[in-house]
């Protein structure tokens, strides 16, 4: 037999493109179909090499400025990508497999395949399994398809077309199939209530109410606590990932006396707390919202460390999607381990089962889908560290302005909230003329936790069409915010808040 790709003469190109696709797919579609949206699946896997290829400004000003919408775009193309460049290689492992194993050269050319296609992937696969059974299924797929479509080209009949379109269904059943399964394992099991005693549950609801009281109710602004599902989101990961909080374990490794090891319901047995702690994007600009509060319930995290009896001094953060963090134990002090996020059970897009919740730090610290806290003798650096950014002081001052409405008696009314971490906020100060005048906002009462935004009102009667707002605190130590404006990249955004309101008098 001489198979080669002149030998289907007119169209064949396309058909070939037809094969490669399909076979291609098919090793992608296995891999989803195994694996999800998990770090194994072999498009997640690429598309995370991609962005360590990339320089760290771009990566991170693509995660953050357009978020995990980005992110699922990049898995489309990525998954069409990938699918050409296997389905390519596993063509030409078919083609030179069958001439290599002469006398059995349909054998040879299924073993050219996959161990070709097993090889291009071996690189981006997490472990051999994740490679090897999407490498045979395209390998079988191109075999199937390949030999059909042969038989096709060489004598066209009914009875030929035939088997080729019930090739052609099989391959698209198979990988409909494939998508359906990867898209269920992708939702994961969501548990839906806080498995805490009724009494805990309680003091979660108490602290939620009291936040409620506290804000002032202003149109179109979020109150001092963040609803969950408007709560922002950084995530490295094109999808969160799913972690099974039944098989999950919580270690306690390193420079320790013992090893500990935690499961999820023992570490919803131990002491809870409930604690309102704001974070904050690095990347977050300062007219940008990657801000939010919400209350997190959960453990110390440190005393789940002095459990293991440590013997360095800093704490190497790990999770499972590859992220991580390091900092000084001190940093840490007063850290929540938390399960629990607005009095439910922490959401898989913020980190269940269990995130860190550091305070008066960026919100990059505060860990999502933590499996390891591993003590350490010095600094380690940390995942956007090793990418430039340099974060690891305390968070910037900064006035958010959330919502700017007209009153029913013709006032101008302004809302948002500021932050300064643990120092806290002394004043907000409102200029409508461009910086010349200042006037004190007013504020609500501050949430009891030490590190909270604080929420803040403006309100005048307009006598022009347009005012130019500016925004500036004064933090709890009675520093008043600097006025020089920088970009957040490398470390944190500084400056004053503009707005420009325009009033139909
Ligand atoms: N494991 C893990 N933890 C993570 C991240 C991540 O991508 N992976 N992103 C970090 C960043 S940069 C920020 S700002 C916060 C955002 O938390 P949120 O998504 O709950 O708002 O989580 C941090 N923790
Ligand atoms: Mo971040």
């Amino acid at each position: 037999m001489n198979w080669t790709i002149s030998d289907h003469g007119a169209g064949s190109w396309r058909e070939l493109f037809a094969v490669v696709f399909v076979s291609g797919v098919s090793v992608v579609g296995t891999s989803f179909a195994l694996y999800g949206t998990t770090q194994e699946f072999l498009v997640i896997a690429t598309s995370r090499l991609a962005l360590d290829a990339l320089p760290a400004s771009v990566v991170a000003s693509i995660i953050w400025n357009f978020g995990d919408s980005s992110l699922a775009a990049s898995l489309i193309i990525f998954g069409v990508f990938l699918s050409m460049v296997t389905g390519v290689v596993s063509y030409l492992g078919y083609e030179i497999g069958s001439r290599l194993v002469d006398s059995r050269p349909r054998l040879g050319a299924v073993a050219g395949s996959f161990f070709i296609v097993g090889g291009v992937a071996t690189p981006f696969g997490e472990s051999p399994l994740s490679v090897v059974v999407p490498a045979l299924a395209g390998a079988v797929v191109t075999m199937f398809v390949l030999d059909r479509e042969r038989f096709v080209g060489s004598s066209e009949t009914d009875d030929t077309r035939r088997t080729l379109l019930r090739t052609v269904a099989a391959v698209a059943g198979y990988n409909t199939l494939t998508h359906a399964i990867g898209v269920l394992r992708g939702r994961g099991t969501g548990v839906s209530s806080l498995d805490i005693s009724d009494e805990e549950q309680e003091a979660a609801a108490t602290t939620l109410e009291s936040a409620r009281q506290k804000s002032f109710d202003i149109d179109g602004m979020p109150g001092l606590i963040v609803d969950t599902d408007e709560f922002f989101n950084v995530d490295i990961n094109p999808r969160p990932p799913v972690v099974d909080s039944e098989n999950w374990e919580l270690t306690v490794t390193g420079a320790v006396g013992t090893e500990r090891t935690f499961g999820y319901e023992e570490i919803q047995k131990r002491e809870t707390v409930h604690e309102a702690q704001t974070i904050r994007c690095l990347g977050d600009p300062v007219d940008g919202t990657q801000i939010g509060n919400a209350v997190w319930s959960g453990t110390r995290l440190l005393d789940l460390v002095d459990e293991a009896d440590p013997q360095g001094d800093h704490i190497m953060l790990r999770a499972v999607d590859g992220y991580y963090y390091s900092m000084p134990m001190e940093m840490a002090e007063g850290a929540v381990l938390a399960y629990g996020m607005n009095g439910e059970t922490l959401p898989r897009a913020h980190g269940f089962p269990v995130r860190a919740a550091i305070r008066n730090r960026w919100g990059k610290l505060n860990v999502k889908w933590l499996e390891e806290i591993e003590v350490v003798d010095e600094f380690e650096s940390g995942y956007w560290e090793e990418r430039g950014w340099d974060g690891m002081a305390p968070v910037h001052t900064v006035v958010k302005i959330q919502a700017s409405n007209r009153l029913s008696d013709g006032a101008v009314q302004l809302g948002g909230h500021a932050y300064a971490g643990t120092r806290g906020i002394q004043t907000v100060e409102i200029s409508i003329d461009g910086g010349e005048t200042w006037s004190e906002a007013t504020l609500a009462e501050p949430l009891s936790d030490p590190d909270t935004w604080r929420q803040w009102k403006y309100e005048w009667q307009p006598e022009r069409s347009s005012y130019s707002v500016v925004a500036r605190a004064v933090d709890g130590t009675g520093a008043r915010q600097p006025r020089a404006r920088s970009d957040p990249y490398p470390s944190g955004a500084t400056g004053w808040t503009n707005l420009q309101v325009d009033i139909q008098l």
